[in-house]
């Protein structure tokens, strides 16, 4: 891969967006090696979580500007439909997706962001959709993800002034879960995702599966999605989970995918 980083550890992948000279500037090749990426990991049955961060001063700094300037409109379409399947796919990826934002989230990068399922932030990390400065709008589905996540009209304040906010600013608006120094950061990102890995496996995907439905079809579709989930998970994992407690031991998930 020219582009991103791959490494998985105790069921744990790590994607690392490499095009420093850029500020890893999503172009057709990132997209590319991205979703053949995204394809091994989901093949990989033993992995519990996903992590994204960026290489150098920048997690991703939006769109690269100087691969979409020729674009004709029809051009444009098509690469933010490419954007809207993969960040769909990040947003529904089986496994909880943690974006540890390093530096600059900016444009697209913020939209790859809102796609994970939380955000840890260094204190170096800085938020903005950009793209009204451009002449442009959000093209990754910033603007359907970003006003259910902070608010309709902190996402309007963000949208048309472009301001650029830091990590405790984004923390207020609800953006980002927790801060921490950038020499925190990558520790702290793995003992989340350690945590997470420590829960039972199939609940975690199935939180997070009714979560998701709940948002994209409303209260009452999502009721009855939590009933039937909460329902299936009495099988052997549910009743290993709690027997573990009432017999004042630890879960042993590793029968469990
Ligand atoms: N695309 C391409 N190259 C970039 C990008 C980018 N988004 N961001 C930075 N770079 C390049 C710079 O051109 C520069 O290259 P070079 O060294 O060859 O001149 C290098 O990265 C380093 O950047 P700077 O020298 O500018 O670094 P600074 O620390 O001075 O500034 C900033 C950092 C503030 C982050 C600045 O680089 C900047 O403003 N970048 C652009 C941010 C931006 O506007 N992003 C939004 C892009 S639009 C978008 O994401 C739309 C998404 C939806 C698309 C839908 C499809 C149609």
């Amino acid at each position: 891969m020219n582009t991103l980083q791959l490494t998985i550890k105790n069921h744990i992948a790590t994607i690392t967006f490499s095009r420093p000279n850029a500020l890893n500037a999503l172009n057709s090749e990132v997209f590319n090696e991205l979703n053949l990426t995204l394809d091994e990991l989901e093949a990989n049955k033993d992995l519990r979580v996903l992590i994204f961060t960026g290489e150098g001063k920048a997690f991703v700094a939006g769109a690269d500007i100087a691969e979409m300037r020729d674009k004709l409109p029809a051009e444009a379409g098509v690469f933010s439909k490419i954007g809207h399947q993969t960040f769909e796919r990040i947003e529904n990826f089986p496994i909880p997706v943690i974006a540890a934002v390093n530096g600059f989230a900016l444009g697209g990068g913020f939209e790859l962001a809102l796609a994970c399922d939380f955000m840890i932030a260094s204190e170096k990390a800085k938020f903005s959709a950009p793209e009204v400065n451009l002449g442009l709008i959000p093209g990754f589905n910033g603007t359907q993800r970003l006003p259910k996540i902070v608010g309709a009209n902190n996402a309007r304040y963000l949208l048309y002034t472009a301001e650029m906010v830091d990590a405790n600013e984004a923390k207020q608006m609800g953006l980002v879960q927790k801060v921490v120094s950038v020499e925190e950061l990558m520790g702290t990102v793995n003992k989340i995702a350690e945590t997470i890995v420590g829960k039972g496996p199939q609940a975690i995907k199935s939180v997070k599966t009714t979560v998701n439905f709940g948002l994209q079809k409303g209260h009452a579709e999502g009721s009855l999605k939590e009933r039937e989930e909460f329902a299936h998970q009495f099988g052997e994992q549910g009743k290993e989970g709690m027997n573990a407690f009432l017999e004042k031991r630890k879960a042993n998930w590793d029968s469990f995918r």
